[in-house]
């Protein structure tokens, strides 16, 4: 019988998800040498390959479990060709199905630049912005706006017509994913590289859409309650060009599901790429942590892709954990991988092909997983 005192349930999905959670596991495994293991993995099939083996997306007790479990780590999802009879990719059950199913309304997205880490601009690897002027966190949406399933076609005889994707926006889903950037404001003790000033930016669309007109009323009624942070506002069109020139005026940021989706993508480029980006899903009950990126099928079983994202997820995740169970020694542990992956970017000993290195993704959980055990626990 195990000691364990915290249930992961990790779910590796399709393509190169199996490959970078393998490596999520070794560093976790690192972690938890000499003493007894805080936390069990408790792996389970998924996404879209096993769709096409099985016709599910996920066994119905793997969303038993996951109601169940301290934790989710999720690799990635999607297969080329493999989609549901609606039309829908097979394998979203894991991601957009898990974010309905857990009520996971606030999608946490820090970009922050490590000293070391290369910018792909054309064909160059270089360092393009200073790792202190890149430092925010990006909320997004996570249950509504123009992903809710609220979609249809009208076809007449073989032919579409019409295709509508409603968006949908509630005072309940606008007010408690705003409320949690204005928390997390609070709660960071640094504020925005460029003045130290906390603040949040609300991103949307509101000289055009009615949705983003009340998603910014929500906004500036719930900075009410928040005077000591800044307010601040951007048009998603002008926020594109503005983050790429100035990401050090940016804190916190907050925006709707799909915007968010993207300024997200973008902002992973002032980070090093998709290949340093991670996520959380967070509720109030449950929380799911991801490397942003997807399956990246044409790299599938090459142990090519950098797993830095999904170290990243892994302490976001132990994080999270450690403050929701107020457990000290959870968060030491995730202090102590956050070191091991600083000081491996800074030593430049783990660069995989997205940074123009020959590392391949299984080295650099090695060289991560060594530097763990460098760290005093
Ligand atoms: N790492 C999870 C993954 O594979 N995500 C792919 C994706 O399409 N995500 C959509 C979303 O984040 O809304």
């Amino acid at each position: 019988m195990s000691s364990a005192r915290y249930r992961i349930v990790a779910l590796p999905g399709d393509g190169t998800g199996p490959e970078v959670i393998r490596e999520g596991r070794k560093v976790l495994d690192a972690l938890a040498e000499n003493g007894p293991a805080p936390w069990t993995v408790d792996e389970r099939p998924g996404g879209a390959q096993y769709y096409l083996q099985t016709g599910k997306e996920l066994d119905p007790e793997t969303l038993t479990a996951a109601k169940d479990a301290d934790a989710l780590l999720l690799g990635a999802v999607g297969w080329p060709g493999a989609s549901l009879p609606n039309g829908d990719i097979a394998g979203a059950a894991l991601v957009l199905g898990m974010r309905q199913n857990l009520d996971l309304y606030a999608n946490v997205r820090p970009c922050k630049l490590y000293p070391g880490v290369l910018h792909r601009i054309g064909k160059e690897y270089k360092t393009v912005w200073p790792s202190e002027l890149v430092d925010m966190v990006i909320i997004r949406e996570n249950t509504e706006g123009l992903y809710t399933p609220a979609r249809g076609r009208l076809r007449r005889a073989e032919d579409t017509e019409v295709a509508i994707d409603t968006r949908v926006i509630t005072r309940k889903g606008a007010e408690r994913v705003i409320r949690y950037a204005f928390e997390l404001a609070t709660r960071r003790t640094r504020g925005a590289p460029e003045d130290g000033v906390k603040r949040v930016t609300c991103v949307d669309k509101s000289n055009v859409l009615e949705g983003c007109r009340f998603f910014r009323e929500t906004f500036d009624r719930v900075a009410k309650d928040y005077p000591a942070i800044e307010k601040d506002y951007a048009l998603v069109d002008a926020f594109t060009q503005w983050l790429v020139r100035n990401p050090e005026h940016y804190n916190v940021v907050v925006s709707t599901n799909m915007m968010g989706d993207i300024i997200t993508d973008l902002a992973s480029v002032l980070q090093g790429g998709m290949g340093f980006a991670a996520g959380g899903n967070i509720g109030d009950h449950h929380a799911m942590f991801e490397p942003v990126h997807g399956s990246a099928p044409k790299y599938a079983g090459k142990n090519q892709v950098n797993p830095f994202a999904t170290f990243a997820a892994v302490e976001m995740m132990l994080r999270w954990l450690g403050e929701r169970k107020s457990d000290p020694a959870l968060l030491r542990q995730a202090d102590r991988l956050g070191t091991a992956v600083a000081t491996t970017i800074a030593a430049g000993t783990a660069r995989t092909y997205d940074q123009g290195g020959h590392v391949s993704t299984s080295e650099a959980g090695d060289v991560v997983a060594a530097a763990v055990r460098a760290v005093a626990a």
